[in-house]
């Protein structure tokens, strides 16, 4: 009897610890897929300003360039290019958002955050 509850117990811990290593296998942390990611352009708020400088950003025109903005800060960002389009809605900390520079046209389009007037930025399309 003492050894069936002993063997029920190790197998529910086989079970549960495989099916754990199962999942992050299937679901690697977030931050390491944006980290991998090199073919895309990844913007950070933190200390109120985007990537530190609120850099001007080039994209080619007609090539879809996908964009991910992350918030490492404790308060909360959005990122908002009306020329585009584009509009992340508020992101929390932590919470990102991925969307893509897009266009046909060239041009320069203004992006910024709409909490903060000082984060704002050009993206530029040639
Ligand atoms: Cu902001």
């Amino acid at each position: 009897m003492l050894n069936n509850v002993i063997a029920i117990v190790v197998i529910s811990f086989i079970i549960v610890g495989s099916m754990w290593g199962i999942g992050n296998l299937l679901n690697p942390p977030r931050e390491n897929k944006i980290e991998k990611s090199n073919d895309s352009i990844l913007i950070v708020a933190q200390n109120n300003a985007f990537n530190e400088t609120n850099p001007t950003i080039f994209v080619k025109e007609s090539i879809p360039t996908k964009l991910i903005i992350l918030n490492k800060d404790f308060v909360k960002h959005d990122f908002v290019s009306e020329g585009l389009g584009l509009n992340s809605a508020y992101l929390t900390t932590e919470r990102d958002f991925v969307t893509a520079i897009a266009s046909d046209k060239t041009g320069e389009y203004e992006y910024y955050c709409s909490f903060h007037p000082s984060m704002k930025g050009k993206i530029v399309i040639a």
